[in-house]
């Protein structure tokens, strides 16, 4: 997709307004912080749990819920709801930041672990980069060890409940290492590639990476 196409139904005003704050430096403090320090630099902490999308919620049900996995795999599949239950399952306990400038401490959350995909598709030996792709047209990308980190989960629970549909649910990818939006809600695609492929922020002007403590908002 070009960088100022934007898929149909999105907020062309929300997003014009994140890629200006792109190009303005918006929130920038110009500090990185040590790991050590729980609150990354221009960072304020929230209580609640904002929203942020492009202005759709799409639903998804259980029983239409399917999970591609694609790309550089030996075994590439299509998983539903039944087949991911079966998968392995672990809780999270992990804090999260957004670009937008809210951090929440202690979220709990549930899901299935990165290794068990990376277990099932069997990556090929090129295989250095991940694709995102989600039902609202929303994508993103991680290198494959950002990826693998083990705190990520592919999630369907939050605080001992179902994921809801504003916080992406039934499944949502996350990866509290690095700001919120690498982690796709209503996660529908991943796809394991050799090069890299920038998403639907990264092509407005926010840092290919995203490292929170580094500061990388824009890039
Ligand atoms: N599919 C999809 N995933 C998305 C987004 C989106 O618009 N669509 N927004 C991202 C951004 S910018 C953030 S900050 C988080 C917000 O997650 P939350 O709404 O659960 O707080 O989701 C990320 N994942
Ligand atoms: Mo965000």
């Amino acid at each position: 997709m070009a960088a100022n196409d934007t898929p149909p139904g999105i907020r062309k005003k929300l997003v014009e307004t994140k890629q200006a704050w792109a190009r303005e430096g918006r929130l920038l403090t110009g500090q990185a912080a040590p790991p050590e320090q729980r609150l990354p630099p221009g960072q304020r902490l929230v209580t609640d749990f904002p929203v942020l999308d492009l202005g759709i919620q799409p639903a998804v049900s259980r029983e239409t819920f399917r999970l591609k996995l694609d790309g550089l795999v030996e075994n590439p599949v299509t998983l539903d709801w039944a087949w991911l239950q079966e998968l392995p399952q672990e809780d999270r306990l992990n804090d999260i930041h957004c670009v937008t400038q809210w951090s929440r401490y202690d979220n709990h959350w549930r899901g299935v672990p990165v290794a068990a995909i990376l277990d099932l598709a069997r990556l090929k030996p090129g295989a250095r980069f991940v694709s995102f792709e989600a039902h609202d047209g929303y994508t993103t990308n991680l290198t494959l060890e950002d990826f693998a980190r083990p705190e990520n989960l592919l999630a369907h629970s939050w605080e001992g409940a179902p994921l809801t549909r504003q916080h992406g649910g039934p499944l949502r990818v996350l990866v509290p290492h690095l700001y919120l939006w690498k982690s796709t809600k209503w996660v529908r695609r991943i796809s394991f590639l050799a090069k890299n492929a920038p998403g639907f922020w990264e092509e407005r002007g926010y840092h290919d990476r995203g490292d929170p403590w580094m500061e990388e908002r824009y890039g």
